[in-house]
């Protein structure tokens, strides 16, 4: 089994070496790909440099949303013959350490959402603020799409490489957190066996978050389109 980890990065130089670090530092074989927006902090040439034969590094010419990342990285997992493919923030918010869990629950689900709000909250170095409105607008999403995941904005996810083919993520055009509650929904249409694996999100603690209001509000609106969808039984 091929298994990969999918890093997307937009100016991550300060966060991407130990992220890194610690996922080669894992007792278990895969590849690991980085998707760069052509960070002007050099993100890629530090992986490139560092890394260059354990690491491959893509560049795409300009900041083109977290969305289109893994747009691009799941096509060229697919092509490149992958059966599990793992996708996490590359700041250190998500603990490599439960890569091999989720490879592991693989084994008999098609998708493993790492889970900050499963069985409990479990978020440090958030402003009860920001948690409130994460929680909330994951209940709103949640509603709305009636997909039963606590944590649909989650972005480190497992996945079986034929569940990705089953989801058209190609024509997925979501960029920030609508793009994961879009994968999210699409999976759980198309019958997907989807488990929640509990996991502490840490906020990162260098460089800055590339998520704006922008994709707060592409998500807000967003997913009465999927409600839509849902009500119609439109399959996507
Ligand atoms: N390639 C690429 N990566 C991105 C983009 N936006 C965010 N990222 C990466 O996606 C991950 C999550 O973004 P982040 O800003 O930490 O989101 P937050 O945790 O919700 O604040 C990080 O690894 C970012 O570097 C983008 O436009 N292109
Ligand atoms: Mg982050």
């Amino acid at each position: 089994m091929k298994k990969l980890i999918i890093l997307p990065t937009y100016n991550e130089a300060k966060n991407i070496s130990k992220t890194i670090d610690v996922i080669l530092s894992l007792d278990i074989e895969l590849d690991i790909l980085v998707v760069d927006d052509n960070s002007p902090d050099g993100t890629a040439d530090l992986v490139k440099n560092n890394y260059q034969d354990s690491v491959t590094v893509k560049v795409r010419p300009k900041k083109d949303g977290l969305g289109s990342a893994y747009v691009f990285a799941f096509d060229w997992a697919l092509e490149n013959s992958y059966d599990s493919i793992i996708q996490m923030d590359a700041d250190l918010s998500h603990d490599p350490q439960e890569i091999p869990a989720m490879f592991e629950l693989l084994s008999d689900n098609d998708l493993v959402v790492g889970s900050r709000y499963y069985g409990g909250l479990r978020v440090i170095n958030w402003p009860v603020r920001r948690l409130y409105i994460s929680y909330f607008a994951n209940l709103y999403a949640r509603l709305i799409t009636g997909v039963p995941i606590k944590d649909l904005t989650a972005g480190f996810k497992a996945w079986r490489a034929d569940a990705l083919r089953t989801i058209n993520f190609n024509e997925c055009s979501s960029q920030g957190y609508c793009f994961q509650i879009e994968t999210a929904f699409r999976a759980y249409q198309k019958n997907c066996k989807i488990i929640e694996h509990p996991i502490t999100f840490t906020d990162r603690t260098v460089g800055e978050s590339k998520m704006d209001r922008s994709v707060v509000i592409e998500a807000i609106l967003k997913v009465w389109l999927f409600g839509f969808w849902r009500l119609f039984r439109l399959k996507r």
